[in-house]
């Protein structure tokens, strides 16, 4: 589906990385079967999760495909995690290959390395190897990807994306956004979330249009690309550090006919702020691993700040509280149905079921409300995941790995505001009277990705609870 995009004109540039010769389709195509050819000698046949951390680059995209091609599973994940978080994803998923950086220490599965600059055991496998011209065959309700998402149980889940869900959000998006062969995307964003990987590429495969392949986000690289770019997709923290920058004007925006921001809340200030420099009212959208997009705020027609707009085509929105669907105006679970929903966690039947509700819902865990022309709001997460920087972290998770630092008796992680990442991870202690915070920081080196470390660790004489005991995180949010 995807390559009907480009069918017509595959000499069209797919991928252009400042600084490197650009990447036509064709080329694109070419390393996608070759890749395929290299995964099959392997021994990965259809259906077998490829497990995947590398850096961002083009071999990243084809090795992507190349899955994709191969009728593999893609399993995608951030190069910061730790071994031992690699671990987990390997014995739960059971991957059949895992391709890696060079110099990462080994899983318990066989494995194959890509760089980021072209090179890599997997290269020199595809250079001999039989390329896959055609897809294996594959059906609609077939495997795809397997993304997994921090629970608040702490232990991630993997969503099971099929080809029929990602093909329908791919279709709805290019048609909501009015994405043609004319356009010009900036792609700073990961390759290991939905946003940069399905929301950004597919839009641009299916139209068969330029990518600024930026190797990561940085605001002297987007202001690099946005001359002669017509679009560009981001997390709230992409745009306020842009907004820091004085030379991110409306002269340096003038290609550009959208700006989507998701992943994240994105404050009605931030959203006034751009358009006051910029003129560009950013389209706003929401999402989840499990879902992809769900709403979107119109391209022509009313974009409201602090929503998130209107349900895309096929997919359904409702609002719903204790006692059944809520009214207009009024705040409930928002639990969406759709084409485009994933097919349950992985090996995770009962977790399913209890996301879904009794007539077929999958129930987000976002807190909203719809307002007369069901346009939605969102107002909060019912759970305590933390959002930082468009990064999905589950407290559970470092407070279990803090409880058993030495002189801790207890620990709360909770997520507080910050103006650059929207939240920061926030760590309160319990513990011996000389309990030293920094070692206690050290203890997560190696064990945790860097990214989901505290950035603040406040010791407390206890925790905050409630009558029943339970630890009050609603207070930790805005203390000290
Ligand atoms: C990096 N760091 C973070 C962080 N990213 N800390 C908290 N939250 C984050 N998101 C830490 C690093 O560990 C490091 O810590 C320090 O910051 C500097 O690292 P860096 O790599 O230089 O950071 P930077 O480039 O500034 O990265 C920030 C960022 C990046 C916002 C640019 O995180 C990013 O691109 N986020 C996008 C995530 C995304 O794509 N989300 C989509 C999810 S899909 P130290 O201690 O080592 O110095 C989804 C569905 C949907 O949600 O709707 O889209
Ligand atoms: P993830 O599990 O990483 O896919 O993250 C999905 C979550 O990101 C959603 O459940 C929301 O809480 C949040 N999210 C995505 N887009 C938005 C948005 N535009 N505004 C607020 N929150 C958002």
């Amino acid at each position: 589906m995807l390559r009907d995009g480009y069918a017509g004109a595959p000499d069209r540039v797919a991928l252009e990385v400042p600084g490197s010769p650009v990447v036509t389709y064709r080329q694109l195509d070419e390393r996608a079967a070759a890749f395929a050819g290299a995964l099959e000698a392997h021994g990965v046949a259809a259906g077998d999760r490829v497990m995947c951390q590398v850096p961002k680059s083009v071999d990243a995209v084809a090795l992507y495909l190349g899955c994709l091609r191969a009728g593999a599973v893609h399993l995608p994940l951030n190069p910061s995690f730790t071994s031992e978080e690699v671990a987990f994803f390997t014995a739960d998923a059971e991957p059949a290959l895992f391709v890696t950086e060079p110099g990462t220490p080994p899983q318990a599965v066989p494995s194959l390395t890509l760089d980021g600059a072209g090179g890599g055991a997997l290269v020199e496998a595809a250079a001999g190897a039989e390329p896959v011209a055609e897809p294996r065959a594959r059906s609609a309700g077939d495997l795809a990807a397997l993304l997994y998402t921090s629970g608040t149980t702490g232990r991630p889940k993997g969503a099971m994306l099929t080809h029929g869900g990602l093909a329908a959000n791919a279709r709805a998006l290019h048609e909501i956004w009015g994405f043609g062969p004319a356009d010009v995307l900036v792609h700073p964003l990961p390759i290991f979330h939905v946003h940069g990987l399905f929301v950004a590429l597919h839009c641009a495969l299916l139209s068969g249009c330029e990518v600024l392949f930026l190797p990561r986000f940085s605001v002297a690289a987007v202001l690099g690309a946005l001359d002669g770019a017509t679009v560009m997709m981001g997390v709230p923290t992409y745009y306020s550090r842009l907004l820091a920058d004085p030379r991110f004007d409306a002269e340096a925006c003038a290609t550009v006919r959208l700006f989507t921001s998701g992943s994240a809340p994105m404050t009605a200030a931030l959203h006034h702020a751009i358009a006051e420099r910029t003129g560009h009212r950013v389209v706003e959208r929401y999402g989840m691993t499990e879902t992809g997009i769900i709403t979107s705020n119109p391209l022509r027609g009313d974009r409201v700040a602090g929503t998130v707009g209107y349900p895309l085509p096929g997919v359904e929105v409702r609002v719903a509280g204790p006692d059944g669907p809520c009214g207009p105006g009024q705040a409930g679970m928002v639990q969406v149905r759709g084409p485009h929903l994933f097919a349950g966690y992985w090996c995770l039947p009962e977790r399913t079921a209890a996301d879904h509700t009794d007539d077929g819902w999958f129930v987000t865990g976002d807190i909203g409300h719809l307002d007369e022309s069901g346009r939605l709001t969102l107002e909060g997460r019912a759970g305590d995941m933390i959002i930082s920087g468009g990064e999905n972290i589950s407290p559970r998770e470092i407070e279990a790995c803090l409880d058993e630092a030495a002189g801790v008796v207890e620990s709360a992680v909770v997520g507080q505001p910050d103006p650059d990442l929207g939240e920061v991870v926030v760590a309160f202690l319990v513990g011996d009277p000389d309990l030293d915070p920094a070692a206690v920081a050290r203890t997560l080196d190696g064990r945790l990705a860097r990214f989901k470390h505290p950035k603040r660790y406040v010791v407390v004489d206890e925790l905050p609870r409630n009558a029943m005991g339970k630890v009050q995180k609603t207070e930790l949010r805005t203390r000290d």
